[in-house]
C-alpha cells in the first residue's frame, strides 16, 4: 500500500499520510459505531478496577477492542496491515485501540508527547494508525507532528503539565520546554477515511477544538511481534500514575494482544488469533 516515497517520508519525518482512504461505507459504519459506543458506554469500567477518563468520555476513549471485539475488524484491514508491515515487518500485533474525539465545543488540546513514554513493549518499536472519521483540519484541532523528532529513537523527558489543556487525563504528561525541538510542527490534514501513520518516538499533539465541528479519529496501535509486551514493566513506566490513568499498571494488564499477521516471533506475548 505504501509507495517507496511514502516509506522514505515516514522514516524521514516520523509520519506519513498515504495516498489511500477507506471507502465511504466503511467510514460511515465506523462513525455510527463510535456514536453508538458513546451513547451506550458513558463510563467504562473493566474488571472493576480500570476506569476510563476523563468524565467527558468522547474526548479520549481507550480499549475499544477489549470492550467490543468487532472493533478488531478495522484494525486487520488488509490494506492497513500491508502498510504497517512495510514499516514494522511481517509479524504484527495490534495491542491498543482508541478514539480521540473532540466535539468542537471547546475541547482540550492533546499535549505534545511521545507515545513510547507509556508503552511497555521492548524493544520499543511501534506504529500508530490514526483513521480520520471526520474532516481533520487546523481549525478543528487536527493531529500535529514535529517532523524528524523520532530520529534518535529516544524517549524525551516528560513532566506533568498544569495548563488544564490535557486530553491524556489524568496522566497529563507533556514534553518539557527545553526538550522540545525547535522545529515547526506540521499539521496532519485529513479527509474522512484518510489515515496517518506515526512512529512511537514522533512528538505529536493537537490544539483545542472550539470550531463547532467535530474532529474524531480512530487509532490502532501496532507493535512488531519480535518485541515483548511486558506487563510487569508497564507497572514501572514513567509513574507514579493516578489510579485508572492512560497507562497505569492496571491499563497495561488489560491490553489484549491480537496477532494481526505472522507469528509471535518473541514467543513471550500472550497473543489472540483474530480468526480463532
Ligand atoms: O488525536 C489527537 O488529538 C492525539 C492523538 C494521539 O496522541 C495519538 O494518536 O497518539
Amino acid at each position: 500500500m505504501l509507495t517507496p516515497e511514502e516509506v522514505a517520508h515516514y522514516h524521514e519525518t516520523g509520519q506519513v499520510t498515504p495516498n489511500y482512504r477507506l471507502g465511504d461505507e466503511v467510514v460511515c459504519a465506523i462513525k455510527e459505531k463510535m456514536e453508538a459506543h458513546f451513547a451506550t458506554t458513558p463510563e467504562l469500567d473493566l474488571n472493576g478496577s480500570l476506569r476510563y477518563a476523563p468524565p467527558a468520555t468522547s474526548q479520549f476513549t481507550d480499549c475499544l477492542i477489549e470492550t467490543d471485539r468487532t472493533w478488531l475488524d478495522y484494525a486487520i484491514d488488509p490494506d492497513i496491515l500491508d502498510a504497517v508491515s512495510q514499516l514494522l515487518g511481517n509479524d504484527i500485533i495490534v495491542w491498543a485501540s482508541n478514539i480521540f474525539c473532540k466535539e468542537g465545543k471547546g475541547d482540550k488540546a492533546t499535549p505534545w508527547h511521545q507515545d513510547g513514554l507509556y508503552w511497555p513493549m521492548r524493544p520499543l518499536r511501534a506504529c500508530s494508525v490514526w483513521i480520520a472519521i471526520d474532516h481533520s483540519t487546523p481549525d478543528n484541532g487536527c493531529l500535529r507532528i514535529i517532523p524528524g523528532s523520532h530520529k534518535e529513537q529516544r524517549a524525551l523527558r516528560h513532566g506533568a503539565g498544569n495548563s488544564g489543556q490535557r486530553v491524556l487525563w489524568p496522566s497529563d504528561q507533556t514534553i518539557q520546554g527545553a526538550d522540545m525541538p525547535d522545529v515547526d510542527p506540521v499539521d496532519v490534514v485529513l479527509e474522512p477515511g484518510m489515515v496517518s501513520l506515526h512512529d512511537v518516538f514522533t512528538i505529536h499533539g493537537s490544539a483545542p477544538n472550539a470550531s463547532g465541528e467535530r474532529r474524531a479519529g480512530l487509532v490502532y496501535r501496532y507493535m512488531p511481534a519480535s518485541s515483548h509486551y511486558d506487563r510487569h514493566l508497564g507497572a514501572k513506566l514513567g509513574g507514579p500514575y493516578p489510579e485508572g490513568s492512560h497507562m497505569s499498571p492496571e491499563r497495561s494488564a488489560v491490553s489484549e494482544l491480537h496477532l494481526a499477521r505472522g507469528v509471535d516471533v518473541c514467543g513471550l506475548n500472550e497473543v489472540w488469533q483474530p480468526n480463532a
